[in-house]
């Protein structure tokens, strides 16, 4: 049994409710309601009919991290809702997550550990049990181990859950015991992270609610209103307040749909778009330049390095108009507070490390950095970054062998790595043939005979089907975690609302299990989960001011904590100063060098998509967030699935009706890695040229049988390793004409 909770949420006082503690103080308004059940353990109230809330987190990915309460009676979840009180939450989860329960009690959940019977892929498995698993685990390692060393045994994650626990410290410990290859985990913002670092020092943005004073929001390849809901509400007050939204992105958005300004870009070509503006501030005189003297490194040069994106190459190479360049520079430069808001899809082009650059750069230029709402809104996860040491005790390891790039998955598992080869995989937290780039290529590496692979996973997704051992995992509910979020400024604790379902196993609950199976007697790979909370709380907050008074305890009473900013400015690089070896921002940056990548920001253009621009027939594909799904978390639940609708691409009608496509149309989409089928949405809402994709849904439920990431390359980009989804030229035919288009594929670049 399984309901939405309605929205917005209802009281959480409402119905007979029993362990409600009275509000806690001093919380930014979050109401201690009752205390969870400890991990491992049966819930504390209740026999059959008695009810008890129990505070949460929203684990997806997602910069929200919603505050949410679980309506538990007896052993079962029957609502699961939005606090109220929580500041950012506000009392409404976003339409992906307020039907969670039809996750966590899906039909379709793996509640015991499987064994493969039939081919790699046929979803063919037999029941074995927990016992049975971690031997076979076990002694093929030992196996592996002996033969080849743990280099071959890579471990293979990334968003499911954010925890500390369940993610963080499980992507660590028992691997880095083990001394298995360690994950590059650049598929989502590697290149960002890196910019950020060398530049600016660290991910520091304003407490979002700030934004409400902002007078021009510049929302750059991003959409809030599907990936970052909670601050759209702060968006509508700022313009309530008389300040601006401008978007620029090359999809007309939600998000864009209720902005001032929409500005459609050709995709790939924003740093060419940044240093326009900063061409005609510098030229305009409209730059600050005493704050340019004190606080940045570079300025000139980097001012040199615009002088040739005047307004007319600009506008030929973006596609924005000269004139459109021209006012939305100055108004950037002019308005007071202005803040630039991106956050990570952007940069999943080749060219996205100097885009993300040119970004940092611009609000430099104006001395927009530093004051109070203004400068930059990127993510909030660097104003407390969790004790490397306590997480991963990588000191009291042998070091990590070898590094493979998340990215190059299907290349690593087919031949790119050796010495030794890669002879097990363990994925958990991450679907890769439905999220990963270039899923052709990943199906040929986990195609293999001579792999072991084991998916630690809720349901049979794409991946686990191709799984020798499969073990089930624990929703959010039946776990407890601690949580940071990217996009507010509390930590939010998880307590374990409902028994585990079926023999599902936390993360680091089979952490625990293999570490002992394996003879690893190391405490931190056996400390409960709240230890290990305790350890990594206490090491952090040994050099971060922002956690002063932050216990364990109570966080467990007050779910919702926020950081204490008595020590340390709420504005992030107030006076404009930033936490970079010199203090400054550098807008050149020799430290570039080392990445292999010009210590400017620049304007490359994108080969793949440029070379086939202009030829007959190809269109950039771009593939950003589906509104209904997190990745391809949630795509497999039919309320969402319904409301998401078929597997689809959006095209402008200038290019559906040259193909002779019409809407709802099947449709052929192609290139030289692969080739998937989906249903036509033709749109003025792309320019001809483009098509979009959303991510997220799952190969098994299109009609093709593969998802769009058949299309996506897994070229690596210029800064981070980071992933290139966006940069993706494809053909697009009718279903029933398809045998018309194969001649003109040599053209794709691989
Ligand atoms: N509903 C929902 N929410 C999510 C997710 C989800 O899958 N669904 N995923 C989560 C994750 S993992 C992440 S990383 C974040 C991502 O959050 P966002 O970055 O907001 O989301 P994306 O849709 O990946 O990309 C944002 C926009 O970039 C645009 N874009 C692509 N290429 C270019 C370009 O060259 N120039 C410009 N100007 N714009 C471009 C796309 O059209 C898209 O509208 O969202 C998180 N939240
Ligand atoms: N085409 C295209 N593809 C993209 C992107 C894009 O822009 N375009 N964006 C990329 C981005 S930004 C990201 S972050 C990645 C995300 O890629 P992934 O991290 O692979 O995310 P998901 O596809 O949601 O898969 C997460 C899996 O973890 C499982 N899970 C959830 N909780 C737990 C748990 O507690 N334990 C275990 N063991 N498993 C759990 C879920 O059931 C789910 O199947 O996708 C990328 N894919
Ligand atoms: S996905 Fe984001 S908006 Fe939705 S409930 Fe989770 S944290 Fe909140
Ligand atoms: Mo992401």
């Amino acid at each position: 049994m399984t309901m939405n909770a309605p929205s917005p949420s209802p009281s959480p006082n409402r119905g007979r409710v029993e362990h409600v503690d009275s509000p806690a103080p001093g919380i930014g308004g979050c109401s201690s309601l009752t205390e969870g059940g400890r991990e491992g353990e049966s819930p504390r109230s209740g026999g059959e009919g008695a009810t008890r809330l129990v505070m949460g987190a929203c684990p997806h990915d997602c910069p929200d991290t919603c505050a949410v309460l679980t309506e538990v009676q007896g052993d079962r979840a029957v609502r699961f809702f939005a606090n109220p009180d929580h500041p950012i939450t506000n009392g409404w989860l976003c339409a992906k997550v307020r039907p969670y329960l039809d996750r966590v009690y899906h039909p379709d959940r793996v509640l015991y550990p499987l064994r493969r019977t039939g081919p790699k892929g046929s979803g063919q498995f037999e029941r074995i049990s927990w016992d049975e698993a971690r031997d076979e685990i076990a002694g093929r390692w030992q196996a592996i181990i002996a033969e080849h060393t743990a280099a071959a045994i890579l471990p293979y994650s990334y968003s499911g859950t954010l925890g500390l626990v369940q993610t963080i410290v499980c992507n660590e410990r028992l691997w880095n015991r083990m001394g298995a290859s360690g994950l590059l985990r650049s598929i989502c913002d590697a290149a960002a992270s890196t910019a950020i670092a060398e530049m600016i020092g660290a991910k520091h943005s304003p407490d979002p609610r700030d934004l409400v004073d902002s007078k021009l929001i510049l929302v750059w390849g991003h959409n809030p209103a599907s990936t970052n809901p909670h601050i759209m509400p702060i968006l509508r007050q700022a313009q309530r307040n008389g300040g601006r939204v401008i978007v620029i992105d090359p999809r007309r958005t939600l998000t864009a749909r209720s902005a001032d300004l929409f500005i459609q870009i050709r995709p790939g070509t924003d740093a060419a778009l940044a240093l326009g503006m900063m061409h005609v501030i510098f030229d305009e005189g409209l730059h600050d330049e005493p704050w340019l003297e004190a606080h940045s490194i570079g300025w000139r040069e980097l001012r040199d390095r615009a002088a040739k994106y005047d307004p007319v190459t600009v506008a030929a190479i973006t596609g924005v108009p000269a004139q459109q360049i021209v006012e939305l520079a100055r108004d950037y430069a002019t308005t007071k507070p202005s803040i630039l808001k991106f956050a990570d899809g952007i940069q999943r082009h080749i060219n996205g490390g100097q885009t993300v650059r040119a970004l940092l750069a611009l609000p430099a230029i104006t001395g927009h950095y530093g004051t109070h709402a203004g400068g930059l809104y990127y993510s909030q996860s660097g104003w407390v970054v969790f004790d490397e040491e306590a997480v991963g005790h990588a000191s009291d390891c042998s070091p990590v062998p070898r590094i493979v790039n998340m990215n190059r998955l299907g290349a690593a598992l087919t031949g790119e790595v050796s010495d030794p080869p890669i002879k097990s995989l363990y994925v958990f937290c991450a679907n890769p043939v439905t999220s990963s780039p270039n899923a052709p290529k990943t199906i040929e590496g986990l195609l293999r005979d001579d792999l072991f692979t084991v998916v630690h996973e809720l349901f049979l997704t794409d991946t686990a089907r191709y799984a020798d051992i499969v073990l089930p995992a624990t929703t959010q509910l039946e776990q407890v975690d601690l949580h940071r979020p990217y996009g507010h400024l509390h930590l939010q604790y998880n307590h374990q609302a409902i028994p585990p379902q079926g023999e599902a196993k936390s993360n680091w609950d089979v952490t625990r299990l293999l570490a002992e199976r394996l003879g690893y007697d190391d405490p931190w790979l056996h400390q409960t989960t709240e230890e290990v909370i305790e350890e990594v709380l206490d090491a952090t907050r040994a050099t971060s001011p922002l956690l002063k008074d932050i216990t364990l305890d109570r966080l467990q009473r007050e779910g919702t904590v926020a950081y204490d900013f008595s020590e340390v400015s709420p504005i992030p690089f107030a006076g404009g100063v930033f936490p970079t070896p010199t203090g400054k921002i550098a807008l050149r940056c020799d430290a570039m060098r080392a990445h292999g990548v010009d210590p400017l920001p620049d304007y490359a253009p994108e080969a793949e998509v440029e070379s086939a621009r202009g030829r007959d027939g190809w269109l950039t594909l771009l593939s950003g967030a589906a509104h209904h799904f997190t990745s391809s978390s949630m795509a497999n639940v039919p309320v969402l699935r319904r409301k998401e609708g078929q597997p689809h691409i959006e095209l402008n009608p200038a290019d559906a009706s040259a193909r002779g496509i019409a809407d709802g149309d099947l449709v052929r989409v192609e290139n030289l890695r692969g080739h998937c089928l989906l249903y036509a949405k033709v749109t003025t809402d792309v320019a001809p040229g483009v098509a979009v994709a959303p991510k997220g849904q799952w190969g098994q439920f299109s009609p093709g049988g593969i998802n769009v990431n058949a299309l996506t390359s897994d070229a690596v980009a210029d800064l981070g390793g980071q992933s290139t989804f966006h940069t993706n030229a494809v053909l697009v035919s009718p279903v029933a004409r398809e045998a018309e288009q194969p001649a003109s594929l040599a053209v794709a670049s691989d």
